[in-house]
């Protein structure tokens, strides 16, 4: 039986996620920061497999490490790893840009994935096997107005991405990266801030990707045999035709 370690596993695609791998009975170790939507999904999971949980802040290396550190001893070999957590900040032009929305993109989307990473990579070392998925954005392919520091964050998160599996391919370690379009979570109620009229606004009209669509698309690229690595995949709603071409004909 495999284990996956998820991170934003309270939310959105990371959520669907967990749920996606518990039907293919795979052991789940849930991140997060909010442990009781944690709760509630271990809850729930826990009768289809055995689930941990680990509450931290992907900004905090202190807590990262020691939280992985010190998984239980049924936890400790992990086999997957989605680099999901992360967010936008904000929808602003460069010259007015928050300061803070920008040090968080950073800090999470990047840092963060890396210190989850380095957290996890010597394990699946010494293992000479393992899956790691990280998730950027068609954000990550293109930049569009206003996105500039959110863009810049996962088309980091596409370098690293590709480094990563340049270096950890001589150990048998799968990596590959998934970039959605838009999909429909709380990503645009946290990039406005709680505004939720103006979340809601960012999905009418049109067809947005569910996050059970990425869930599927994620169960599907872990599923493949060991020597298919599907290193690289983007994916759009079918309304959407690039970050700034969207369909509402459809
Ligand atoms: P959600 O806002 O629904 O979920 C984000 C998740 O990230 C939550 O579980 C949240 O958990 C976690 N998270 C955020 N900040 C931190 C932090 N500092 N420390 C630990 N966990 C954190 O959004 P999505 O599900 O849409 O986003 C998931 C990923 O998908 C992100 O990387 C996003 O950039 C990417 N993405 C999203 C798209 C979209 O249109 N929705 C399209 C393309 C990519 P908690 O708050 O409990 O910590
Ligand atoms: C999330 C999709 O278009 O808002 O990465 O950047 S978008």
């Amino acid at each position: 039986m495999k284990t996956a370690l998820i991170t934003g596993a309270t939310s959105g695609i990371g959520k669907s996620t967990a749920i996606e791998f518990a039907k293919l009975n795979i052991k789940l170790i849930l991140c997060g920061r909010r442990q009781d939507r944690l709760d509630l999904l271990k809850n729930e999971l826990s009768k289809k497999v055995q689930v941990h949980t680990l509450c931290f802040d992907v900004r905090d290396k202190k807590m990262v490490f020691s939280a992985i550190e010190n998984l239980p001893e049924a936890f400790k070999t992990i086999d997957i790893l989605i680099n999901n957590a992360g967010n936008a900040h904000g929808l602003d032009p460069i010259q007015t840009g928050n300061l803070e929305d920008w040090d968080a993109m950073i800090d999470i989307n990047v840092k963060g994935l890396l210190y989850v990473s380095k957290a996890i990579i010597p394990k699946m070392i010494a293992q000479k096997s393992g899956h790691i998925i990280n998730i950027g954005s068609t954000a990550a392919k293109e930049v569009y107005p206003n996105g500039n520091v959110y863009c810049a964050s996962k088309h980091a998160v596409d370098a690293i991405n590709k480094g990563m599996r340049m270096d950890l391919n001589q150990y048998g370690i799968r990596v590959g990266g998934i970039h959605p379009g838009l999909v429909q979570t709380e990503f645009s109620n946290v990039r406005f801030k709680g505004d939720d009229q103006k979340a809601d606004n960012v999905y009418k009209g049109y067809a947005p990707l569910t996050p059970e669509d990425i869930a599927d698309i994620i169960a599907f690229v872990v599923t493949r045999p060991y020597h298919v690595n599907i290193a690289d995949l983007v994916v759009f709603p079918t309304a959407q035709a690039s970050s700034t071409m969207i369909n509402k004909s459809l």
